[in-house]
């Protein structure tokens, strides 16, 4: 999986064959504050770099690379979780339009079926009638049931629905979708209360229901904005990350796990039901120090 590449590379220039000094250290905070890392987190890197660069005599660009990756490492956390089997799960998957929620809850059933796990969706975006037809043709592709209602009715009312039909045909996940307008925070709260409500009273083990939010990796400061407004609203367990393959640059995630604490689930990285992958810190880390893959 190829993260950011030009961000990568960037920071691989800047860091082959370089003398390490002062030039070096400005240059390194300017492809830091481009790379979305904002102004802050990379001021706190380049401080702790110097000084840590200076105390432990670091030489060459390997062990500035090395500086650095411990530096980052808190930030990032990888969290991809894995229905009990035998018991009801259920996924609310959360984010503002167009991100990418639907699409990955597509590729989502299919990298839980293939793990062996029952899957079934609620179309719970009931706002507009063509999101309920988009999930609806992902589940005849993927053979996979889903419960749906009119345009309009009451998303609490499908996830009830859907809860009583996983029981009955001892479904291990439900994957919900949800409208992108709640993310207006009154609605969002009003709208996330309900459906807790359902889902607290109709038996789901509360460790067994997570919300995510969907966030777009090319929208950069954006995605960190709406993290933080969705999170204020409702304790998200987890992100999951859309359009990696397009993706320019990382460092909002490293933002969104700062001041969140927020763990990363997901990486999707292109069109097809495939292409989602449990987020791999190491590898994150590795492309954003500029650290070759093996
Ligand atoms: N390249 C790419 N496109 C994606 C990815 N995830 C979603 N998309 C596209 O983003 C657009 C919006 O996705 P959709 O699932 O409808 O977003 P929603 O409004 O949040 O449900 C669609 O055109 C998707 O094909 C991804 O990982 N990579
Ligand atoms: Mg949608």
């Amino acid at each position: 999986m190829a993260f950011f590449k030009a961000f990568t590379n960037k920071i691989r220039d800047l860091f082959s064959g370089r003398k390490i000094d002062e030039a070096f250290f400005e240059e390194l905070e300017d492809t830091l504050i481009e790379g979305d890392l904002g102004a802050r987190l990379t001021d706190e890197i380049v401080t702790k770099l110097r000084d840590e660069a200076r105390s432990e005599r670091a030489k060459t660009i390997e062990d500035l690379q090395r500086i650095m990756k411990n530096i980052l490492s808190p930030y990032v956390k990888e969290y991809c979780p894995m229905p009990e089997k035998g018991e009801l799960s259920v996924y609310l998957i959360l984010g503002v339009n167009g991100v990418g929620k639907t699409t990955s809850i597509a590729k989502m059933a299919q990298y839980y079926t293939d793990n062996g796990r029952k899957v079934l969706l609620a179309a719970a975006d009931t706002f507009r009638a063509a999101a309920v037809d988009q999930l609806d043709i992902h589940a005849e592709r993927l053979g996979i049931r889903i419960v749906k209602q009119r345009t309009g009715s009451d998303p609490g009312a499908v996830i009830y629905d859907a809860i009583t039909s996983a029981t009955a045909q001892k479904d291990e996940l439900i994957l919900a979708d949800t409208a992108g307008r709640m993310h207006n925070k009154e609605n969002l709260m009003k709208e996330l209360q309900k459906i807790d409500k359902v889902i607290n009273s109709r038996g789901v083990k509360p460790e067994n229901y997570r919300k995510f939010i969907v966030i777009d990796s090319t929208t950069g400061q954006n995605g960190l904005s709406q993290a933080l407004l969705f999170n204020q609203a409702v304790k998200l367990d987890g992100v999951i990350l859309t359009k990696y393959d397009s993706a320019a640059k990382g460092g909002a995630l490293v933002q969104i796990g700062q001041q969140l604490s927020l763990p990363i689930a997901f990486v999707g990285t292109g069109e097809t039901y495939r292409d989602i992958h449990p987020f791999d810190k190491e590898e994150f880390l590795n492309a954003l120090v500029g650290i070759k893959e093996k």
